[in-house]
């Protein structure tokens, strides 16, 4: 283990599973929350604790500022049962425990939530910047996701974990890890996998349920992206594709058909940075980022130029330039970058 990730590990202690188990059994009443634009991670975790809260006769109900839940992870257990809600319930009844699930601040989450008035809330977490916003923090900034964190919780204190708590951990484990493929994958990411399928996982099904997911309509608009790529520079380290506006009217593609475009581009061989420019029937402009190890330009440093952020790997930004001819500005710019990078002159 690096010193770097000792620092970002300075928060955490096993002795806090135990303690978060503690916490949690100690209540009868849990009002659960997830943060804005719910995945499968806070999904799977609202999902895993609310089945176990129905099964020790506690009584819990699951609040997400979302108004709408994506349909992907609706096969999840409870997952229709969500109450929409925008602004924090700060209520005093006895019992009450308010748990926030995968929300890194209290501000991902609800609004009004007030962390000078030590509200009883337990922030169970894996985000390496979290707030510690709770009263009881279980927080580890290197474990893969708040359900791998809840699977620890779990079988720190002897839990039973029931098929569909099984399922709707594995769920956030898979997605929060890119199916076992982000750098986040750990010997305790696959080793809690691996305990799931023992209790009764089905591998495929849930991948599945989650990749296999696209309409038909989505595939007609990835068939244009993908007939759009160009790949240049030196090396063909770069590729950039672009998705307009009457592309959805024309194909009929919901706007998240284009999810997971990014990542494709990202497996061309030797790609080290791709963007993907989207119009959006809105008019809007968004640039998509990515980049890996060995990219003379970071996604976030690339993002910046426009106004945008993000990770080092992954960023965003809204852009201006007419989409006509958004191909060839973004080459350009790129290819500034590039110049600017390797003749530092
Ligand atoms: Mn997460």
């Amino acid at each position: 283990m690096t010193t770097a990730n000792l620092n970002l590990n300075k928060n955490f202690d096993e002795k806090d599973l135990i303690r978060a188990s503690e916490v949690l059994k100690a209540h009868k009443i849990w009002y659960i929350f997830t943060h804005k634009k719910s995945d499968g991670d806070a999904m799977g975790s609202a999902s895993a604790l609310f089945e176990s809260g129905v099964n020790l006769g506690k009584s819990v109900k699951w609040f997400s500022p979302d108004k709408t839940l994506p349909e992907v992870y609706k096969f999840l257990p409870h997952s229709n049962e969500f109450i929409f809600c925008e602004e924090f319930i700060d209520e005093t009844v006895e019992g009450l425990l308010y748990v926030f699930l995968d929300c890194s601040n209290e501000v991902r989450s609800v609004s009004g939530f007030d962390v000078n008035k030590n509200i009883n809330a337990l922030n169970i977490d894996h985000h390496e910047d979290n707030s510690l916003f709770g009263r009881v923090n279980c927080v580890d900034g290197l474990a893969s996701s708040t359900c791998e964190m809840l699977f620890r919780i779990f079988m720190a204190d002897n839990w039973e974990i029931t098929q569909n708590i099984a399922e709707s951990l594995y769920t956030g484990i898979f997605t929060d890890t890119g199916g076992f493929a982000f750098s986040n994958t750990s010997a305790k990411t696959h080793m809690a996998a691996s305990k799931l399928i023992e209790l009764g996982v089905k591998p495929d099904k849930i991948s599945d349920f989650i990749n296999q997911n696209k309409t038909p309509q989505d595939f007609l608009i990835w068939a244009r992206v993908m007939s759009r790529v160009k790949i240049f520079g030196e090396g063909n380290i770069f590729a950039i594709s672009v998705i307009y506006a009457k592309d959805f009217e024309e194909t009929g593609a919901e706007l998240n058909g284009t999810e997971g475009l990014s990542s494709m581009l990202m497996t061309i061989r030797g790609v080290k940075l791709i963007s993907t420019i989207t119009q959006y029937p809105s008019g809007e402009i968004r640039l998509s980022i990515r980049s890996r190890e060995g990219s003379p330009i970071g996604a976030g440093e690339l993002a910046r130029i426009f106004g945008g952020g993000g990770h080092e790997r992954a960023a965003g930004a809204t852009v201006k330039f007419p989409i006509e001819d958004a191909v060839n500005e973004l080459e350009k710019i790129i290819l500034n970058k590039y110049h600017e990078c390797v003749n530092p002159d």
